[in-house]
């Protein structure tokens, strides 16, 4: 084995997004794209002739294609880093919310994840690459910028000529001075979840004859959920379906909404119907959660969690405060007014969260997108959400839809809905969203499509913690109601450019709350087109997607 120094040259565009640098696999498949990444990253840790002497790095990823050519690359260069341990999910696998676990239990100064999350996979497919700081949580803006501007400047690349590890079996290794540990992936994830939530009470759930289907989607949360739901919990075999990992997940596009988890959403509502459905992500931090015949929104589950987090062992000493992403509904913001609790608004992407979770001012968090989660670990996570309706579910006696109802009687419901435009050319996405902030000055005050705008901005954060400043986080449009429409584009996808419209509105009257959503929405949707020209401008005359 001998240490080398390669010669490389920049790539354009190495710039992490909402979560990590996305690209197709293709692109990671250049010589040296994966290799320039990493390099940049550990420069920027480390300093450019700096070693990492005496700290562990976490690393695993969601199984996708390329995860394992990834992982022994990055081991190459751990090693040439002189990291003195790296924790390895065994065959290369670690869900999102498990790496933030073995971060945080093993005192890691930090973790790469290999995964490009909800996004498809396979050979045609996307990869992806995120890094995790010893918090658990995902990389802050000013560190990925700091890297994405590295990788504008590399000359050579540090990695070890040492022949490919074994990654399939537990136990340590040795590349040059690096202890390379392989462990198991789902160990320290669930030791972390026994510790919040009333397994005996799950248990006797099952054991009442209390049916769920998790449909893993064929990605990594299926080895955790067959661990805990089916092993553990003693829900029956065949309880989680789809759970083998595969490279390609089957085909299909493993994000869990009601559009690409349509066959969980068939079952949910056929007549002999489960208990209770749901369903996790490529790499498994994203939730879906259904009651027999109902869909419940991601906004109105963090209401409901929030609503009831006392009930459960990990949250009875009362929450700190919860947190949303700006477009995220206002059903928490009602919840937590009423119990007395701050609710913070921060922009999309689960990074945000981590400096509000570190300094101990918020206990829950979510996304309107999927994502919910806690202050035990640093990134949103599938598992614990399901885990957290059971528990609910068990103890309240209520049903999925009972409680969702229950906040909607008494705060109202928040009707809501996302479009997705997907597939848009980046100019011409760019050029909507210039026109919408050109407008923003005269919006408020104004009637467009027949509805009063109290108010429109862009939305900009700054970070009651750090004091940092992230601007054009979305334009946000405001009726007197408080009704309102955000647009947004998006920062996870490969191929040009996706629009995200959100639209929300508040019903308080019970009797109007079972008004379809896209009915009840209707002169928000009208809005939306006649301020943003979305038909004029991507030519599209429907959202590829609506959740
Ligand atoms: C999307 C979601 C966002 C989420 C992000 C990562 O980002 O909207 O809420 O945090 O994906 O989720 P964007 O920029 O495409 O809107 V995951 O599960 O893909 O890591
Ligand atoms: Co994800």
């Amino acid at each position: 084995m001998t240490l080398q120094s390669l010669p490389t040259t920049p790539f354009a565009g190495q710039l992490p997004g909402t979560s990590g640098l996305r690209k197709k696999v293709t692109v990671f498949q250049q010589p040296r794209y994966l290799e320039n990444f990493v390099q940049a990253l550990f420069d920027v840790l480390h300093g450019e002739h700096g070693l990492a002497t005496g700290q562990t790095l976490v690393l695993g990823g969601d199984g996708r294609f390329h995860n394992r050519t990834a992982v022994q690359t990055i081991l190459k260069m751990a090693a040439a880093r002189g990291y003195a341990r790296v924790l390895l999910g065994r065959g290369g696998i670690l869900s999102t919310p498990a790496a933030s676990a073995v971060i945080r239990r093993h005192g890691a100064s930090g973790g790469i994840i290999l995964s490009a999350s909800h996004n498809p996979g396979g050979p045609d497919g996307d990869f992806g690459i995120k890094y995790n700081a010893a918090n658990g949580g995902p990389a802050p803006e000013k560190l990925t910028q700091a890297i994405y501007e590295r990788t504008q400047a590399l000359e050579r690349v540090q990695i070890s000529d040492a022949a490919d590890i074994a990654i399939d079996m537990l136990g340590m290794q040795q590349i040059e001075d690096t202890t390379v540990e392989v462990i198991d992936p789902v160990e320290d994830h669930a030791t972390v979840l026994r510790g919040l939530f009333d397994f005996d009470a799950i248990r006797a759930l099952f054991a009442r004859g209390f049916r769920l289907r998790y449909d893993a989607m064929w990605a990594v949360g299926g080895p955790y959920a067959k661990a805990i739901i089916e092993g553990e919990l003693g829900a029956p075999a065949g309880t989680v379906v789809h759970a083998e990992p595969l490279e390609d997940f089957g085909g299909l596009h493993p994000d869990p909404n009601p559009a690409y988890a349509d066959d969980l959403v068939a079952h949910l509502m056929a007549a002999d119907a489960p208990d209770m459905g749901a369903a996790s992500d490529g790499d498994a931090d994203r939730n879906m959660i259904l009651g027999r015949g109902f869909l419940v929104s991601p906004s109105d589950s963090l209401a409901v969690l929030t609503a009831h987090a006392t009930k459960v062992p990990g949250y009875a000493q009362g929450l700190k405060g919860v947190a949303r992403s700006m477009p995220t509904s206002t059903a928490v913001d009602r919840v937590a007014k009423a119990m007395g609790i701050a609710c913070y608004e921060t922009p999309t992407g689960w990074k945000f969260f981590g400096n509000l979770l570190d300094a101990g001012q918020v206990t829950l968090c979510g996304e309107e997108s999927y994502g919910t989660g806690s202050d035990h670990v640093r990134e949103k996570d599938g598992l614990w959400a399901v885990l957290f309706w059971l528990n609910l579910v068990a103890v309240t006696g209520q049903s999925v839809e009972q409680l969702v109802r229950g906040v909607w009687k008494e705060h109202g419901r928040c009707v809501y809905s996302r479009h997705d435009y997907d597939g848009i050319a980046t100019d011409k996405a760019n050029a909507l969203m210039a026109e919408l902030r050109a407008q923003l000055p005269s919006l408020g005050g104004s009637t467009v499509a027949g509805q009063q705008i109290a108010w429109a901005d862009d939305f900009s954060y700054t970070d009651p913690v750090d004091g940092s400043v992230s601007q054009k986080q979305g334009v946000r449009v405001v009726l007197e109601d408080s009704s309102r429409v955000v647009f947004r584009l998006s920062g996870t996808g490969t191929e040009g450019a996706t629009l995200r419209v959100y639209l929300e509105r508040h019903e308080p009257d019970a009797g109007r709350q079972d008004i379809p959503a896209q009915t009840a929405l209707a002169p928000l949707i009208a809005l939306a087109e006649a301020v943003a020209r979305i038909r004029h401008h991507t030519g599209m005359d429907a959202p590829t997607v609506m959740t």
